[in-house]
């Protein structure tokens, strides 16, 4: 018999129709972002790739082919929720409700964004929607544990999320709060998106067990692994956890496999890749599978689906404007804010 402590998740979350929909709309104005940003970072950096050049400077990380990881879960989460994330965080960040205007101006380094352009896209914090991100691999963790002690303490039901990779779930800090976590008998959900990949490292070299759910087992707490990037399965597990959480009964480890579309950043020359995965990864993208699902389910058509893919592509398009046309910092603001 196997050491490993399984959950078996009874209860059915009930998936709705109008949920449905509004997963797949917010999934669509994730990728429509992100692709659109992408285009963008290129200006000025192209044909020599300078980091500083061009309207987005700095590192850029992307997160389209991982849309269910976020959506899945955030969707159960209510505004005074807090949902803690790593450098890889514009998905999770627009699945949570930030305002899709004031997150891209942050990316432009702008004086309307998030934190006044001096975050950057890593840094994000919008304390009306209860979100962060920051780019301390594992991080994340640490700071979502906090929250649900914060919670607990205040007798309220809400819950902490914490999101970071699979290279984050080999950092020391994660065991550190998966532990205190138990022992408190917090309300959190850790949430690891495996995509396989930290930075050019594969998960197969640097992780001792191919499960990193089955570590949820050195805590006693309830850890689940969901296979192949499954929106509804996602949302499903989602829902008993932060369910769970918000009733008394402690943290979740749930483990998504996800996909990663582009390199670790924009401009990464992937060379540690096989030319086909991300072909491969293309061929099983998550938004035309919830298209297809929800057709064959007979709550979508065809023509309902461009209504959704123009309505996201007006309002990112609306964001970016807004992003491009703001102001930035005065250079007399420049210590405001900040430790100094
Ligand atoms: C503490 C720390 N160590 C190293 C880095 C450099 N770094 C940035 S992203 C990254 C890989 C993270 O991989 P993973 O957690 O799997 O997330 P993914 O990039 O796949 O989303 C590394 C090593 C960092 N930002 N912070």
């Amino acid at each position: 018999m196997s050491h490993i402590l399984r959950v078996e998740w009874f209860m059915v979350v009930e998936l709705r129709k109008e949920t449905a929909i509004e997963m797949l709309y917010t999934m669509l104005k994730i990728r429509k972002f992100e692709e659109t940003i992408k285009d963008i970072y290129a200006e000025g950096k192209k044909p020599v790739f300078d980091l500083s050049a061009g309207p987005i400077p700095g590192f850029l990380h992307l997160s389209a082919g991982q849309e269910p990881a976020a959506v899945g879960v955030c969707i159960h989460l209510r505004a005074d929720d807090f949902v803690s994330a790593a450098h890889r965080a514009h998905h999770i960040a627009i699945a949570k409700g930030v305002d899709l205007k004031r997150l891209a101006a942050e990316i432009f380094g702008k004086k309307t964004g998030l934190c006044k352009g001096k975050g950057g896209h890593m840094h994000l914090f919008d304390p009306q929607k209860n979100f962060s991100s920051n780019g301390i691999v594992g991080a994340s963790f640490p700071h979502a544990v906090g929250a649900a002690l914060a919670y607990k303490m205040q007798g309220k039901d809400s819950v902490a999320v914490a999101y970071g990779g699979d290279g984050a779930a080999n950092q020391g800090i994660f065991h550190e709060a998966l532990n205190l976590a138990a022992i408190w008998k917090l309300p959190v959900i850790f949430v690891i998106e495996d995509n396989s990949w930290a930075l050019s490292f594969p998960k197969r070299l640097s992780t001792a067990i191919s499960r990193n759910s089955d570590r949820a087992s050195a805590y006693g707490i309830p850890g689940v692994f969901i296979p192949d990037n499954d929106l509804f399965r996602i949302f499903e597990v989602a829902g008993e956890a932060i369910k769970r959480a918000r009733e008394g009964g402690g943290p979740t480890l749930i483990e998504i496999e996800t996909y990663r579309f582009y390199g670790h950043y924009v401009g990464d020359p992937e060379r540690y890749r096989a030319k086909d995965e991300v072909e491969k990864l293309r061929a099983k993208d998550p938004i035309n599978r919830v298209k297809e699902q929800l057709i064959r389910k007979g709550w979508l058509t065809d023509k309902e689906f461009e209504e959704l893919v123009f309505r996201a592509s007006a309002e990112v398009d609306e964001a970016i404007n807004f992003a491009r046309e703001s102001p930035y910092p005065d250079p007399e603001e420049a210590l405001q804010d900040v430790f100094a």
